[in-house]
């Protein structure tokens, strides 16, 4: 039986348990989905792309609400049950070290992280170009800015939820100022969250068809005895544009830039009405996972067609053995991932 490690309980879980008509991929998805829907408040058109993390015997979420005029920015939302959301009307008060507001032009796809007691959020931002912007916090009232950890252009920005060799660790994906026709994942490493280095390489998109084009992290790494379990997205390119999965893989817990397992399938792909129309047709796109430490559930928040918020389940030992017993990793995913 494989083990959770570092992971309280989280008895508010959301869960449903698999449907008898599942596939064989071990996640199933919530048959209320989406769970936050369409203009879910004024001044917002969607909704997507959003962390959660439990808070308070509920849950809170870092999301990316795409206001009326077309441009995101991150907002706070609270739930009991993970389920039905209360989203803040205004997005977060971000202030740099003096307390001075900083006016960001577009925030997006925002990862939220707990280490060592601070809650961190991590987005996509403008930086003369897209880039990795973040922030602390530790009341979810008062947001300080950090200094941007990459040049631009950078993506999929996913910190780890401890510090690995007593550095924090964040995984990234390099790119361009479009939407992206390549990708890897990156890891870098700080002591203090301001200055990065000790680069390395993780994965690159795989000869599978369903992550050919690009591929990018998802959510923050579960921590297990088999290694950190990573849900990233794969990217494959059609006549009609690209089509976002979600995949999996397990990462070395001492050096996670040596993958030890990479599942040859993806384990969502866009199928049903909400995942294969909206803004973005044909997106799951991957930004939580929340994993119970008692009962070993997992509920993973994605993105769906960059319209909604969906979620779907797996428990630990579903999701590890069906990508262990489907892994195929090349000899660049299994190094240490420097030159
Ligand atoms: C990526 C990001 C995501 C988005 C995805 C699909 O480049 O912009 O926010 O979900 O494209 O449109």
């Amino acid at each position: 039986m494989y083990q959770l490690l570092n992971t309280p309980p989280v008895p508010q879980l959301p869960w449903q348990d698999r449907p008898k008509n599942a596939s064989e991929l071990p996640l199933w998805r919530y048959d209320g989905n989406p769970v936050i829907g369409r203009h879910p408040q004024t001044g917002i058109a969607r909704v997507f792309n959003s962390a959660v993390l439990p808070y308070q015997g509920g849950f809170i979420a870092s999301i990316r609400g795409e206001r009326t005029n077309g441009i995101p920015l991150i907002f706070l939302a609270r739930s009991k049950d993970g389920l039905s959301w209360e989203i803040e009307k205004e997005p977060i008060d971000l202030r740099d070290k003096n307390g001075s507001p900083v006016a960001l032009r577009y925030a997006y796809d925002p990862r939220l992280v707990l280490v060592d007691g601070v809650y961190y959020v991590i987005w996509c931002q403008d930086f003369y170009g897209a880039a990795i912007g973040m922030a602390k916090t530790t009341d979810f009232v008062h947001f300080e800015k950090l200094e941007n950890p990459f040049l631009p252009f950078n993506r999929n920005a996913v910190l780890f939820p401890r510090k690995i060799g007593g550095l924090y660790t964040l995984l990234s994906r390099p790119s361009d100022s479009g939407h992206t026709p390549f990708g890897d994942i990156f890891l870098s490493q700080s002591p203090d969250m301001e200055f990065w280095g000790h680069h390395r390489h993780v994965m690159s998109p795989s000869g599978n068809w369903w992550e050919n084009v690009k591929i990018g992290a998802g959510a923050a790494p579960i921590e297990t005895d088999l290694g950190w379990l990573l849900f990233y997205h794969g990217v494959t390119g059609t006549c009609n544009g690209f089509v976002y999965s979600i995949g999996g893989a397990i990462l070395d817990r001492d050096e996670p830039s040596r993958v030890l397992y990479r599942c040859k399938t993806f384990l969502l792909t866009p199928e049903t009405d909400y995942e294969q129309q909206g803004f973005v047709p044909n997106v799951c796109f991957p930004c939580a996972a929340v994993a119970d430490g008692a009962t070993r559930r997992i509920a993973l928040y994605y993105g769906a067609a960059d319209t909604t918020v969906a979620l779907a389940f797996t428990t630990v030992e579903e999701v590890l053995r069906y990508i262990t017993e489907n892994s195929e990793t090349s000899e660049e995913d299994r190094s240490s991932g420097i030159r």
